[in-house]
């Protein structure tokens, strides 16, 4: 019969799995995206594209356009962008290509939520489809542009998927994907436990 000890010295073999992975994953080179806030970004002040180039460049890297999701997000990237002392725009994640006025992300597929927009944008001068910040006294702000002009691109890390398959060996598997199954593990044997632990209910003759 398993016995809790041995639970026990199974999970932590498994834990100590997950604590070098964890300890591995914090080391992992994201050259060249820096750390801004919660996300990784990278800014290549040298070279200026047009907004698909920009999206091409990015996922060349293992990133994607900046999808930008909160105010707090915009005012990280505000913050590191001044640092940088880059005054020019500069492209990132959302157009609206197919519906003219619905601003989806070219990464997620879906709407994108938090707008800041520069004054009286989004206006669609002369059929005005992709998204880019501007730096207007020290505040970043949000305007429509044209799609082919050449701008810095703001690539952000993407993070790797959260979809979990059992299929997967453990060395392919995120942490949160390894957390995930360690807890269904310990479950599974603290199950068995019990199950071995409980008092037969039912007479055996
Ligand atoms: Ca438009
Ligand atoms: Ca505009």
């Amino acid at each position: 019969m398993v016995n809790f000890v041995q639970i026990c010295l199974i999970f932590s073999s498994f834990l100590g799995i997950f604590a070098s992975k964890i300890f591995a994953k914090n080391n992992e080179n994201y050259h060249p995206f820096v750390k801004v806030g919660n996300k990784y970004y990278f800014i290549n002040g040298e070279l200026k594209m047009n907004w698909f180039e920009s999206s091409e460049y990015c996922r060349s890297l293992g990133g994607d356009l900046a999808n930008i999701e909160s105010l707090e997000e915009l005012l990280e990237l505000e913050k590191y962008i001044l640092t940088r002392g880059i005054l020019s725009q500069l492209w990132f994640d959302g157009n609206d290509l197919a519906n003219e006025g619905r601003y989806m992300s070219h990464s997620t597929g879906r709407p994108i939520l938090f707008t800041k927009w520069y004054s009286t944008n989004p206006d669609n001068q002369n059929n005005e489809d992709c998204l880019e910040v501007c730096m207007d006294d020290k505040t970043l702000l949000m305007n429509d542009h044209h799609c082919e002009k050449e701008f810095y691109a703001i690539c952000q890390f993407r993070e790797p998927s959260m979809h979990c398959s059992g299929k997967d060996s453990l060395m392919h598997q995120d942490e949160n994907c390894i957390l995930k199954n360690l807890v269904e593990s310990l479950m599974q044997a603290a199950d068995a436990f019990k199950s071995h632990s409980q008092p037969l209910l039912c007479p055996t003759s």
